[in-house]
């Protein structure tokens, strides 16, 4: 099997464990190759820190596109994710469009917030484009505040039974058109997971682990990023949200122990060595 390439469009923050990051380290290990196309470089993420640096790679991201287009790179997979500027939308939906073949895989995790509140950087400008940009997508992975955004409902009035949740993801899957993960789903107390809409078989599925009592910052994107490298290895789609879950709860356990503090994110590099198991080569 030829190694898989994946275009990864996400930020680079230097520290705090999250996008390419993350990302970078969890494709390779998964025997994926990782072609990173920057969004913005931070010093770190935004999410507990004051005064980072934000330097926004609008400008340089077309440029990107046309000498990989020049070079003719062909890509199994193109995962997007945190955005910084409204004009990225239009950039990602172009490099989507030009490099998007019949077996090429478009995975957007619709990155705009969390807890029922927009990240520091998202303005609603970018939070609406993110749900045009979301239709070109074959799988969408939103957690909850995600959600709600896409579908312009109040986070506090989304449904939390199960049966309130499969319509959701219907919806969220535009009754057919697109895959949804949807993440921080909780079916029963001291569980948490994701519900799964797949729009080849029309089916939803649930996956639930174990929740761990301990805050943790990141793990939206080691669950996209695990995701992703499963499915482009050919995995289906509740098989791969099970790998992610899987992978996520370990990380979590992992971190727990360490007492880290919270900005730190998830201290993931330890357990990568689950995730080379299963290359075949
Ligand atoms: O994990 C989402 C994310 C990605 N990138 C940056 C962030 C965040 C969440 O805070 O700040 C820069």
């Amino acid at each position: 099997m030829t190694t898989p390439r994946v275009a990864a469009i996400h930020d680079m923050s230097g520290f705090g464990r999250c996008s390419l990051t993350v990302a970078i380290p969890v494709l390779s290990a998964m025997g994926v190759q990782c072609c990173p196309l920057p969004t913005a470089f931070l010093s770190t993420h935004t999410g507990g820190f004051t005064g980072f640096t934000f330097l926004d790679m609008t400008e340089e991201m077309p440029k990107v596109a046309a000498h990989w287009q020049e070079l003719d790179l062909r890509f199994h997979a193109i995962y997007s994710g945190f955005l910084a500027s409204d004009r990225q939308i239009g950039i990602v939906s172009d490099f989507i469009r030009t490099f998007r073949r019949s077996d090429t895989l478009v995975v957007i995790d619709p990155v705009m917030g969390d807890d029922g509140k927009a990240y520091q950087t998202y303005t609603s400008a970018l939070c609406s484009g993110m749900t045009h940009l979301a239709e070109l997508a074959d799988v969408i992975t939103p957690n909850l505040t995600e959600a709600a955004f896409l579908l312009g409902r109040p986070y506090d009035q989304l449904p939390q039974e199960e049966a309130g949740l499969q319509e959701l993801v219907r919806e969220l899957g535009l009754h057919g058109r697109r895959s949804v993960v949807l993440t921080g789903v909780s079916l029963s107390p001291g569980k948490t997971g994701a519900m799964c809409f797949d729009a080849k078989t029309s089916r939803t599925e649930t996956v639930q682990v174990d929740m761990i009592a301990h805050p943790l910052l990141g793990t939206g994107d080691i669950f996209a990023s695990v995701l992703t490298g499963a499915l482009v290895r050919g995995d289906t789609l509740f098989s791969a949200a099970a790998q992610a879950a899987d992978f996520v709860r370990a990380c979590a356990v992992h971190t727990a122990a360490q007492d880290l503090p919270l900005r730190e994110g998830v201290d993931f590099e330890p357990m990568l060595g689950l995730l080379t198991k299963q290359n075949t080569i």
